[in-house]
């Protein structure tokens, strides 16, 4: 086995749309823990660091503007390769075509909201897991 930590964060649209417990549901079926929780309204500052390998792309302002636009929940989960794992169970980033059974593919939007709002965050690596993990938990 492989322990690891991840940072995964449910977005404004998942806090907002009361999805906040099937996701929970979903990471937990899947036998990884809930190690700390937390419901955060984060500043630009914050919002910046955590996306900051997208600074310059189209898409950056207004993923930090629906960031910024209500609560979150952010969680550190941890479990056997739970950095991937996390990854899998969210689906592709785009909700459209995220596969069935994934968080995206079974919740995700399909009336017309952008791909920004895609309910959760996840880690893509160790190393952004250790500094996402420092950013939301200090
Ligand atoms: O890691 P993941 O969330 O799946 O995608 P990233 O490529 O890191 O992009 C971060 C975030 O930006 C994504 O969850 C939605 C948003 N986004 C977007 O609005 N439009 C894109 N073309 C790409 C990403
Ligand atoms: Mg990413």
């Amino acid at each position: 086995t492989h322990v690891e930590e991840t940072l995964v964060l449910i977005k404004p649209d998942g806090v907002v749309r009361n999805l906040t417990g099937e996701i929970l549901r979903r990471i937990e079926a899947k036998g990884y823990k809930l190690v700390d929780i937390k419901l955060v309204e984060a500043d630009r500052g914050r919002l910046g660091t955590h996306y900051e390998e997208h600074a310059g792309k189209p898409f950056y302002e207004p993923l930090l503007e629906f960031m910024e636009s209500g609560p979150s929940v952010a969680i550190r989960v941890a479990g056997n390769r739970v950095i991937e794992g996390f990854r899998v169970l969210a689906g592709t980033t785009d909700p459209t075509t995220a596969a069935a059974g994934t968080i995206r593919g079974d919740l995700g939007r399909d009336w017309g909201l952008a791909v920004q709002q895609n309910l959760v965050h996840g880690s893509d690596s160790p190393e952004s897991a250790e500094r996402e993990l420092a950013l939301w938990f200090d």
